[in-house]
């Protein structure tokens, strides 16, 4: 289908009865050639955003490890054995140190995750003093601590947090093939927490699990048909980690991968669409096709959350290389 008609058929009204976005449509994104698929997510990344400003988040790990729940991808799991140690919940003074550092080589955001199925609200407390002195420095905040009880997502928001992350993952069809602890509505019921709370929403997903392209697309779907979009949409390549079940599956062709950020950014034209999880392994070729297919976000940093990052180093030099600027 040419690129114009799909625009006519993909402009349902946004009201809470149609959906924007089918699977149909979305698929059929993914099966415009990859030159029409770009040209078509560069315009609606013009439309919406400076296509030279890139934001740039630090994450941070501040509980490691021993989670109880038995997502495939994750080396956190207690589930799997993995190279990854447990480790308690960081010191207060540590996190601020971090962030100090992070805001000074120009991260514009700072991510703290924990390993946890969700925070206990004695934890959470410690992170509420986490949230306040980040928040404090000056630094957009963004915690990540799993699924939220009544109540806990309005004192993340009183502390000031801006963004809580909590991706989605993959299609409700396939989830149950990657995890079984916790199900995709489980998830859904966290984001709308999150939102209730007045408290930016950052979801997005992995991609390369084993999943089909049409499982990719109803993602895709799944997220752009929230009642309100989320923020922000971090796309994952799968980081295979050792002694996971997902270690050894098969890579995914890295078109697919740009396919993905293109299809997410026509589809959630406001949202951030952040590069995330895999960009140690791409060129900085494969990179600026993925920012030209619209993400404009990426982690900045030497590490995600146990596993590792492009080195700052690195980024700068490729940000200066395509005269693009942080934010
Ligand atoms: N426990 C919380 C949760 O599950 O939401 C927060 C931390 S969890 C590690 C945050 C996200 O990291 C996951 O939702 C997943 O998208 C991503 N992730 C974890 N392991 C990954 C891997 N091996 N490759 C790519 N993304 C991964
Ligand atoms: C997200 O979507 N990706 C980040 C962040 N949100 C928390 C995590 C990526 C983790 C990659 C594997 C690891 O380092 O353990
Ligand atoms: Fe636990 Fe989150 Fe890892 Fe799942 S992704 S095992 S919930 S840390």
């Amino acid at each position: 289908m040419q690129a114009s008609t799909l625009a006519a058929v993909s402009s349902n009204p946004q009201s809470a009865t149609a959906p924007r976005w089918t699977v149909a449509e979305v698929l059929e994104l993914y099966e415009l050639p990859l030159m029409d698929l770009i040209w078509r997510a560069q315009g609606v990344h013009r439309a919406n955003f400076d296509p030279n400003a890139i934001q740039r988040s630090t994450l941070l790990s501040v509980k490691t490890g021993g989670c109880s729940e038995d997502c495939s991808y994750c080396s956190q799991s207690a589930r799997y054995d993995t190279d990854t140690q447990r480790e308690r919940l960081m010191p207060l003074d540590e996190v601020v140190a971090a962030a100090k550092a992070a805001k000074d080589k120009g991260a514009s955001r700072f991510c703290m995750g924990a390993a946890w199925k969700g925070p206990k609200d004695n934890d959470l407390d410690r992170v509420l003093d986490m949230v306040r002195e980040v928040k404090a420095l000056g630094m957009q905040t963004c915690v990540t601590l799993g699924m939220l009880k009544d109540g806990q997502a309005e004192k993340l928001k009183d502390a000031g947090l801006d963004y809580y992350n909590h991706n989605l993952d993959t299609d409700k069809e396939f989830y149950g093939q990657v995890i079984k602890t916790h199900t995709h509505d489980d998830r859904l019921d966290t984001l709308d927490q999150v939102r209730d709370a007045g408290i930016n929403v950052c979801s997005g997903g992995i991609i390369g699990m084993g999943e089909s392209r049409k499982n990719r697309a109803a993602l895709i779907v799944q997220l752009a048909n929230l009642p309100q979009p989320p923020e922000s949409v971090p796309i994952n390549n799968l980081v295979p980690i050792p002694g996971t079940p997902l270690a050894d599956n098969p890579r995914l062709d890295p078109f697919e991968f740009v396919r993905t950020i293109a299809a997410a950014r026509i589809t959630m034209p406001k949202s951030w669409v952040r590069l995330s999880a895999g960009r140690q392994e791409m060129s900085d070729e494969l990179q600026a096709l993925c920012f030209l297919a619209g993400a404009n976000s990426m982690f900045y940093g030497d590490h995600l959350l146990t596993t590792g990052n492009p080195e700052v180093d690195r980024d700068d030099a490729l940000f200066a290389r395509l005269g693009v600027k942080a934010v």
